[in-house]
C-alpha cells in the first residue's frame, strides 16, 4: 500500500503509525471519548461492532449471552473476538487510529470473568483461548498506548440504567465490579495478564463537561506521544 505519510517521515522520522485503545468497564465512557477525538483531523475511529453482537444473521449473541451465559457465552465471545480482530487488522488510512477496546480486553476481562464465575465450561474456555493464542502469535496486533477510563462500578452502574441498552437490563451491579476488578488486576496492579502497551488512566466517574476538559488536557499525550 502507498505510503501517503512518507513527506512527513523525512521531517520526523519517528513518525509512524499511531494506535490507541480506549479501554474501561461497560459504559465507563469509551464511545465518548472517540466521539471526542473523532473531530480532529487526521484520526480514524473505529467504534465497538456492538451492533454487530447484537444481530448477527438475525440473531443476538449479545442478548443470548445475558439471558444464559453458560450456554452463550462461548458463542458471543467467539464473535466478539472475530470482530475485534478484524478491525485490528484494518489498513489504516491516517496517521493516528483509536479503536474502542481490543480483542485483548474481550479475553482477558470478558471471557476470564465468564470462566472465573463459573459460567463459562472449561472446554469452551479451551477453546477459546488456544484461538485467543494462535491469532496472537500469528498476527501482529501493534497497540502503542491504552487510554484507560478509571471508573468506579457504581457510575457505570448509574450510566447503565440511564443508557437502558435493552440487553443489559439483567446486569447486575457484581458484574460491573467483577469487572472492574479484572481490570484493575491487569491495567494497574500487572498481576494478571502481559499489557500490551503503556497505559494512561484517565478518571472518568465525572460528568461530560469535566470530561471533555481532561480529554482536551491529555490531548497530547494521547494523541502526540510517539512523535
Ligand atoms: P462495552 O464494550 O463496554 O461498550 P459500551 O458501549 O457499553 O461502553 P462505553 O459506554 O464505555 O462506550 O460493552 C458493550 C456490551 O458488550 C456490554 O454489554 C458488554 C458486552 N461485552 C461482552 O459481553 N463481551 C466482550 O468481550 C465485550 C468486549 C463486551
Ligand atoms: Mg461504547
Amino acid at each position: 500500500m502507498e505510503d501517503v505519510f512518507s513527506p512527513l517521515r523525512s521531517v520526523c522520522p519517528s513518525l509512524c503509525m499511531w494506535k490507541l485503545l480506549p479501554e474501561g468497564n461497560i459504559a465507563s465512557g469509551k464511545t465518548t471519548c472517540l466521539e471526542y477525538f473523532s473531530k480532529t483531523s487526521d484520526i480514524e475511529v473505529l467504534t465497538e461492532p456492538v451492533s454487530k453482537w447484537r444481530n448477527v444473521q438475525g440473531c443476538n449473541p449479545l442478548g443470548l449471552m445475558y439471558q444464559d451465559p453458560s450456554r452463550w457465552g462461548l458463542t458471543l465471545q467467539t464473535y466478539v473476538q472475530l470482530t475485534m480482530l478484524d478491525r485490528h487488522v484494518l489498513p489504516m488510512s491516517t496517521p493516528v487510529r483509536m479503536m474502542e477496546r481490543s480483542i485483548y480486553s474481550a479475553k482477558y476481562i470478558f471471557a476470564e470473568n465468564l470462566y472465573k464465575s463459573g459460567k463459562m465450561p472449561e472446554v469452551d474456555f479451551a477453546v477459546l483461548s488456544e484461538w485467543f493464542e494462535w491469532i496472537i502469535k500469528n498476527i501482529a496486533i501493534p497497540v502503542d498506548l491504552i487510554v484507560y477510563l478509571q471508573t468506579s462500578p457504581q457510575t457505570c452502574y448509574e450510566r447503565l440504567k440511564q443508557r437502558c441498552r435493552e440487553e443489559e437490563k439483567v446486569i447486575p451491579l457484581e458484574y460491573l465490579e467483577s469487572i472492574h476488578n479484572l481490570y484493575e488486576d491487569w491495567l494497574i496492579h500487572h498481576k494478571s495478564f502481559e499489557v500490551p502497551a503503556p497505559v494512561l488512566v484517565i478518571p472518568a466517574d465525572h460528568d461530560l463537561k469535566k470530561m471533555l476538559h481532561q480529554y482536551e488536557e491529555n490531548r497530547e499525550k494521547i494523541l502526540m506521544a510517539h512523535c
